[in-house]
């Protein structure tokens, strides 16, 4: 229900607005005259209690991803099951904490020498290096250059809203492409920063594939020098990705369009298990020694997800315009947030530095994205048990964190209402929070809305 509109018809409120009318046309005497009014009256003339000063405004959704997590909350159901957000649980349903995150967190708390200081406005200089160095590789002819600026930012999502800002204030095309569908939160980050989003095809529902030569005719009637953003691996919510070649052909139309790359890269070391593999589209981009744009999130691939903690770097041709781009971001930031937290940035500067820590952290990492693929074949497989309808074999062709299933909306609704399952209504589920005792229970649920729901 619209909350009732607010009517000025009481004796209160008609002082109120009097005296607003005062404060408007007499000016010079607004601090006299309002003190007056306010001592000389009951305290509920010029103050009522009872009405806030937002009685009008509407109620706002929740968000279709987080919002999920907030229905799965108020479910008494013991069978329920959260497949909405993208965060990785155990075998046993548990959020996990990586031991090598555990280990770091000792190793800062150990060492008195550290203490709570603000950081610089680009954040630890440390974390910003060993990023740059994960996404671009460690031998990048960029970073050997210095023409890369990377900054700290908050998280992924952080990321992404300070290039967004910058390119907003700095760069002469405002029209951003994104892919059709992609990550529910790119069009308002990209949006609410002054950018114009646009959408580039990318899925064919039919084949449960890449769209590539849909991509390829948006992408080339793009006007020049127009943003493009790109999932660097584990595309959301398809999980489909380009073949290597595929980006390779991507690479030459926006070089010779002059198209910008914005990279978004929230699963490097998901997709494949492997980081350097997961780097790779990035990587081709830079190597042809052009301008890129890229957010990086430690949130999925470290377990960091509540510590808000990424990065975003700013491929530049020269060291000389990197060392503007990045006085330009400092001034982003600073009346955004300031500087970013500590403790995160700590936490994966001391892995990334550490060969041994970072080492333990690879196979810590492969061993979830290696969980998440079985998940994908025991699902597969518990569909064909059960004689589902359907072609299945996206669930295991599909790359990273999420399963485009194809379910519609109603059969969504239905397998919460009945299943208890909850994910968001585009039919994505979160293979990271299934597991072998819950794999029965989804294949059940896609069977029944599959033979009973159109
Ligand atoms: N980019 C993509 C493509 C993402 O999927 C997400 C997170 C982010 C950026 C931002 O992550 P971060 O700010 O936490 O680093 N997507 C999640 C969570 C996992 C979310 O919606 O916030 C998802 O369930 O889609």
């Amino acid at each position: 229900m619209r909350p009732q509109t607010h009517s000025s018809s009481s004796s209160t409120d008609r002082r109120l607005n009097s005296l607003l009318r005062h404060l408007q046309n007499n000016s010079n005497s607004i601090i006299m005259d309002s003190q007056t009014t306010i001592i000389s009256s009951s305290p509920t003339s010029a103050f009522n209690t009872n009405h806030s000063v937002f009685a009008n405004i509407p109620q706002g959704p929740e968000d279709p991803i987080l919002g999920v997590t907030v229905a799965y909350n108020k479910d008494p159901s013991p069978i329920k099951l959260n497949l909405g957000v993208g965060a990785y649980r155990t075998e046993e349903g548990k959020p996990l904490v990586l031991d090598v995150v555990r280990r770091a967190e000792q190793i800062i708390l150990n060492d008195r020498s550290r203490v709570k200081e603000y950081l610089p406005i680009t954040g630890l200089p440390d974390f910003n290096k060993f990023s740059a160095k994960l996404i671009f590789g460690n031998d990048s002819p960029a970073i050997q250059e210095n023409r890369i600026v990377t900054v700290q930012c908050l998280s992924g999502t952080g990321s992404l809203r300070v290039g967004a800002e910058f390119l907003a204030r700095h760069y002469h095309e405002r029209t951003i492409y994104i892919p059709q569908p992609t990550w529910g939160n790119h069009p308002k980050v990209f949006t609410i920063a002054g950018l114009s989003v646009k959408y580039y095809r990318y899925y064919d529902p039919t084949t449960r594939g890449l769209d590539f030569q849909g991509l390829l005719e948006d992408l080339r009637s793009a006007p020049s020098g127009a943003i493009v953003l790109l999932h660097a691996c584990a595309h959301n919510p398809t999980g489909v990705d380009p073949t290597l070649e595929q980006w390779e052909q991507i690479r030459q139309l926006m070089r010779s369009r002059g198209l910008l790359p914005f990279f978004d890269s929230a699963y490097q070391g998901f997709a494949s298990g492997n980081l350097d593999a997961d780097a790779q589209s990035v990587r081709i981009f830079v190597a042809d020694g052009g301008e890129c744009f890229a957010a990086q999130s430690y949130a999925k691939n470290m377990g960091l997800y509540g510590e808000r903690v990424g990065a975003l770097s700013i491929v530049c041709k020269s060291t000389d315009v990197a060392s503007r781009v990045e006085s330009q971001l400092k001034l982003v930031i600073r009346p955004m947030y300031s500087n970013p937290p500590i403790h995160g940035a700590s936490i994966v500067a001391t892995i990334l530095k550490d060969r041994n820590m970072f080492s333990e952290w690879t196979v810590e990492l492969k061993a979830m994205a290696d969980r998440i693929i079985s998940m994908r074949q025991q699902l597969f497989d518990a569909l064909r048990a059960r004689g589902t309808p359907g072609d299945w074999s996206h669930i295991i062709k599909q790359i990273g964190m999420f399963t485009f299933t194809g379910l519609n909306t109603e059969q969504v609704k239905f397998m919460t209402k009945e299943y208890h399952i909850y994910m968001t209504s585009d039919g994505r589920i979160s293979m990271a929070g299934l597991s072998s005792r819950t794999v029965p229970h989804l294949a059940d649920a896609i069977h029944a809305a599959v033979t009973r729901v159109a």
